[in-house]
């Protein structure tokens, strides 16, 4: 039972006090934070085989873990807001009562961690000292859990001595419980700064200072306190000049976010001087300064990336990032104590096991002869963020970075051409609600379905989303700078079903122009869903890409458009007497430029 000297905090003490009488915890084990500590976890884990240590020289200090294969990506399905008023969670979101949310969930709990230990994680999202910085209490039973947080957030002692005797923390419960996944529930109550997740022990279910804290229970607070919690990458292009400006950008998960924020300039360019420098790869907290300019921060501390696809020549810094220190789940195992995934680099090993631990190797098929990949398609690497060779020495400025341009992007197969800029920032904001992709291996559901994901942030918004929209308009009035808007689509693919653009390092040639328009520089033409390149605006120098396929990515066609038009207002319909009225006013605009054009056209 627990000990009473785990913490000063009164308010921490009487809720781990009850929290360890609903859960009936062996043990309750405080987190100080410290390697000793760390090392002991570790060698238990090891011990237990929850994790496995890998080679020691070639991944020093990096273990190998498996989640339970019903278990591998986020369960949007299971995924509720739990706020008083159904309204304010809004249509987008799965809602259950507080009272129900907690009374079910107190079912899984009980006793669910006898023969177990409770740890309790202090936890800081942002730089401590920090105006951006929220702390959190994670409660768990998950030792993988424990070593991932020290990887994602600080955490431990640190963090309990700022939190002081201060109630003004997020309350998070994880317990792994049987993982049936159908009592699996991540629960967030905003009301109370709480986050109960049970009956899970993947990633973004319960490594809670991300998705659920760091967005949902965030956004919530954003709105209330006058800030933005979003699901962006942070990154700075530093120019021959010398000059570092900054992009915050929004992509559905798995649609590009980690690789962007760790581009290495392409041969062509970088002849030229460009240096990128990493700030964040996921989330991204933004305030007006006290000049009105905004400014970000990478509330996190390591990468949880996605594995499949890293490899030297797609992402360099990834592979370097995880050269040691780090958590490998749910990819290829080698007897031999190496790891490997599908478009890795080198031989996958020998004597290997699958995510799933069966026998593998290469080329193996299953019963109707259709190839077994070793790795999930969701299989991730956490990894600490100052191992990436491209940090940002800005990263952990406690006042954050100054934002250039935001910019928007799904995964399209057709339409949306590779870069345009809105026309303004409502029109921006228009842009943002109502982005699209395809569904990913990042969450369960039917792959390659279109579906909107407005700002990328459908499955974290932790409130209503058009009273998110609104906010999105509100900061725009707020700020004295304006960023541009910009939407990218790095995926459009030709009529032989492969990607037009290379994609990758390349993609700086399209932030290369973005940064030139933030300045009231490089060219543009006007069509009708914004201001869409030049055919020579773009620095192709060093790329070997004809002028067809150039036109194909950068071509608007109008009657595609329409469509979308339609199914965009459709979404919009979904939001009610909640959608602004500036949006129901740029689709309407947007409708009118559409049927310009094609009026000229007939002329
Ligand atoms: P989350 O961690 O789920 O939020 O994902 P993310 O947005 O950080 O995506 P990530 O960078 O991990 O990329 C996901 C997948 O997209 C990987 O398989 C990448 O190889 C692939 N990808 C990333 N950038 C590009 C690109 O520019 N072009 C193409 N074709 N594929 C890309
Ligand atoms: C995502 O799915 O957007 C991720 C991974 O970044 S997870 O932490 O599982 O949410
Ligand atoms: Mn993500």
């Amino acid at each position: 039972m627990p000990e009473d000297n785990l913490t000063q905090n009164k308010h921490l003490q009487k809720w781990i006090q009850e929290m360890a009488e609903l859960c009936q915890p062996d043990k309750v084990v405080w987190v100080d934070g410290s390697e000793a500590q760390l090392e002991v976890l570790r060698a238990e884990a090891a011990g237990t085989g929850e994790m496995i240590k890998l080679d020691p020289v070639k991944h020093p200090n990096s273990y190998y873990h498996r989640t339970h294969r019903n278990d591998v990506a986020r369960t949007e399905d299971k995924t509720f807001i739990c706020t008083r008023n159904k309204a304010d969670a809004g249509p987008t979101n799965n809602w259950k009562s507080p009272e129900d949310a907690y009374a079910e969930a107190s079912g899984f709990f009980r006793g669910s961690m006898r023969g177990r230990t409770m740890y309790v994680v202090p936890f800081a999202m942002g730089p401590l000292g920090s105006p951006f910085r929220k702390i959190g209490v994670e409660l768990t039973d998950s030792i993988y859990v424990v070593l991932n947080m020290r990887i994602m957030c600080i955490i431990g002692n640190p963090v309990s001595e700022e939190l002081g005797a201060s109630n003004d923390f997020t309350r998070c419960l994880h317990g792994k419980g049987t993982l049936d996944a159908d009592k699996r529930r991540i629960l967030h109550f905003p009301e109370d700064n709480t986050v109960w997740s049970v009956n899970s022990g993947y990633g973004g279910n319960v490594l809670l200072g991300k998705k659920c804290l760091a967005l949902r229970i965030a956004s919530w607070m954003a709105k209330q306190e006058g800030w933005l919690a979003e699901h962006m990458l942070i990154l700075g292009v530093e120019d021959p000049s010398g000059r570092t400006e900054y992009i915050a950008a929004a992509f559905p998960s798995a649609c590009g976010k980690t690789n962007l924020a760790m581009l290495l300039p392409p041969e062509g360019l970088r002849s030229k001087g460009y240096k990128i420098w990493t700030v964040g790869d996921d989330i991204a907290w933004i305030r007006l300064d006290a000049k009105g300019q905004f400014r970000a921060i990478n509330p996190e501390t390591g990468f949880f990336g996605v594995a499949p696809g890293t490899n030297i020549r797609t992402n360099p810094s990834a592979v370097a990032s995880v050269r040691k220190n780090t958590i490998f789940t749910n990819v290829v195992l080698g007897k031999d104590g190496t790891v490997w995934w599908e478009e890795g680099d080198g031989e996958p090993p020998a004597d290997a096991v699958d995510w799933l631990g069966r026998p593998w190797h290469l080329g193996i098929k299953d019963a109707d002869g259709k190839p077994i990949a070793g790795a999930h398609a969701n299989s991730r690497f956490t990894a600490p963020f100052n191992q990436c060779p491209s940090a940002s020495p800005h990263a952990g400025d406690p006042e954050g970075v100054p934002i250039s341009a935001f910019v928007f992007g799904g995964r399209r197969n057709t339409l949306a051409p590779l870069v345009y800029e809105a026309f303004s920032w409502d029109h921006g904001v228009f842009v943002g609600s109502s982005m699209a992709s395809e569904r990913t291996a990042a969450q369960f559901g039917k792959q390659g379905e279109v579906r909107r994901d407005p700002f990328a942030m459908l499955p974290f918004c932790g409130y209503h989303m058009g009273r998110y929209f609104q906010h999105w308009i509100d900061m725009g009035r707020a700020a004295k700078t304006l960023p541009k808007i910009f939407h990218v689509n790095w995926f459009k693919r030709g009529q032989d079903n492969r990607f037009l653009w290379p994609g990758y390092g390349e993609n700086l040639r399209v932030l290369e122009w973005i940064l030139e328009r933030a300045r009231g520089e490089g060219d543009a033409e006007a069509t009708p869903i914004g201001y869409v390149p030049t055919p020579d605006a773009l620095d192709l120098a060093g790329l070997e890409i004809d002028s067809d396929t150039m036109e194909e990515l950068l071509k608007v066609d109008v009657n595609s458009w329409k469509h979308e038009a339609d199914d965009i207002e459709a979404f919009f319909a979904t939001l009610g007497s909640e959608l602004p009225s500036e949006l129901r006013e740029e689709l309407s605009s947007l409708r009118t430029r559409l049927d310009e054009k094609t009026a000229a056209a007939a002329r």
